[in-house]
């Protein structure tokens, strides 16, 4: 059975977060989580998670069909960990369309459709408003 590997922050963890975990690892036997780590997301978005990486890594860890997470510490170092972790098929939601497909050559390169309206952007706005 295939192995799957996924990638992101899953910082306040909602339900486009469970939808694209549940959908991934209906495609293989063993799903493998990449979670961005705080440094990594201070560099490229400018700000800390609300979450810390370990809090993180203990919510997505613990998802029916997830078998394993670690600490994506670099973009660039993705081809590295899809090769350290045997993936077969790269999953990311439709906002990264187009920008994995040179790893075709690694492994299968999918792309699901974000959940409609919720991001972690709009519940951090809620939130405030309250
Ligand atoms: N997602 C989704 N629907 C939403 C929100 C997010 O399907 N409404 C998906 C994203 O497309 C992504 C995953 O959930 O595949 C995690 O989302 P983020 O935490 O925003 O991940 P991101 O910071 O974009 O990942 O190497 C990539 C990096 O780790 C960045």
């Amino acid at each position: 059975s295939k192995t799957v590997i996924t990638f992101g922050t899953f910082d306040v963890f909602h339900i486009g977060h469970l939808n694209i975990l549940q959908r991934a690892s209906t495609l293989g036997g063993r799903l493998v989580v990449g979670i961005s780590s705080d440094a990594l997301n201070i560099e490229k978005k400018q700000r800390a998670p609300v979450y810390s990486q370990q809090e993180r890594m203990a919510i997505v860890s613990q998802i029916k069909g997830v078998s394993e997470v670690f600490l994506e510490e670099s973009l660039e170092a993705k081809a590295g960990y899809l090769r350290q972790y045997q993936a077969q098929i790269l999953v990311m939601g439709d906002d990264w369309k187009g920008r994995f497909d040179h790893f075709s050559d690694l492994c299968e390169v999918v792309y699901f459709a974000r959940t409609p309206s919720v991001s972690t952007t709009s519940i951090i706005e809620v939130v405030k408003a309250i």
